[in-house]
């Protein structure tokens, strides 16, 4: 079976520390992380591979000072693709985010300059996002003649309501700041958004890995569901992570009075 390590890769960079968090890196800074075809079967390899790794928690970030461009809009133009050719373009697309968000590797999206297009496509398959004063989001599918493919009208909708994401396309809107935590584009803005995209992922880390697992794609997957089949799915998903063994000295230590309160600092 591949593993992680046998992966060779040109646009993406992944590092994993003795902790067990991953860092994938969008390696493309010159093209401002523009996703080619070759960028997004990258992410469809590492997406498929982290979660049968012993990685733990993983940052995803972008070299320079853009996280990403979106679809490689120069690609594009110039493989002058059929209707048949790009429909199978998104479909990798989905393959590589739907791998992410599924996955049950917890994925902190580290945010910075333009998360546009593409890219906020991207984004809006990690299962946390953490925004800088940099960062800005956009949908500028409208104003080059395109649609979103990579999965914005289910991932980003879901996000910001629909309403939200018709006006970003049709009009060029941007969110930014204080303004994008408050429509739900990020959870957090901070002054460096790496360092807190590791301090999240160190802290999922602490958690037992089947717990991330259900977090970090049971939640997805009830989200398809009929409330009455999620019900059912909840039950069940709960039935193997609560009596995990990896449960039990945390809840002796609670039957104790040792473990750590649920209490604000
Ligand atoms: C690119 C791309 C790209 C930059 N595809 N090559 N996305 C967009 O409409 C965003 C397009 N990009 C931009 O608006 C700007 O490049 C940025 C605001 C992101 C950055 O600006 P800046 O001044 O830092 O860089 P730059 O000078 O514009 O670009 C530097 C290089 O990156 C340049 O290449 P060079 O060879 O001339 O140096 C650019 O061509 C290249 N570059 N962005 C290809 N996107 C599944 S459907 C999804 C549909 C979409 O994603 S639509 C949104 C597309």
């Amino acid at each position: 079976m591949r593993t992680i390590s046998d992966l060779s890769l040109d646009n993406l960079r992944l590092d994993v520390d003795d902790d067990g968090i991953a860092t994938v890196t969008l390696n493309r800074p010159a093209k401002r992380n523009a996703l080619d075809a070759a960028t997004v079967e990258e992410l469809v390899d590492v997406f498929s591979l982290l979660p049968r790794s012993d990685v733990r928690a993983c940052v995803l970030r972008g070299e320079g000072t853009h996280f990403s461009a979106g679809l490689d809009l120069v690609e594009h133009y110039h493989a002058d693709r059929s209707a048949s050719d790009f429909m199978h373009v998104c479909l990798r697309w989905h393959e590589a985010f739907n791998k992410m968000e599924y996955g049950g590797v917890p994925v902190i999206a580290a945010l910075k300059g333009a998360v546009v297009g593409g890219g906020l496509e991207l984004a809006s398959a990690a299962h946390i996002r953490v925004a800088d004063h940099s960062t800005y989001f956009g949908l500028p599918e409208g104003q080059r003649g395109l649609f979103t493919g990579g999965g914005a009208t289910i991932r980003v909708a879901d996000l910001i309501g629909k309403a939200r994401m018709i006006d970003m396309m049709l009009s060029g809107r941007l969110y930014r700041g204080q303004e994008a935590v408050d429509v739900g584009l990020a959870q957090y803005l901070v002054d460096d958004s790496e360092a807190k995209a590791y301090e999240i992922a160190r802290a999922a880390a602490q958690n037992p890995p089947l717990s991330n697992f259900a977090i970090c794609s049971a939640i997805s997957h009830m989200q398809n569901m009929s409330a009455l089949d999620a019900a059912y799915a909840e039950a069940v998903v709960a039935g193997v992570v609560n009596t995990q063994e990896a449960a039990k000295a945390r809840l002796e230590a609670f039957a104790r009075g040792t473990a750590a309160k649920v209490k604000p600092q």
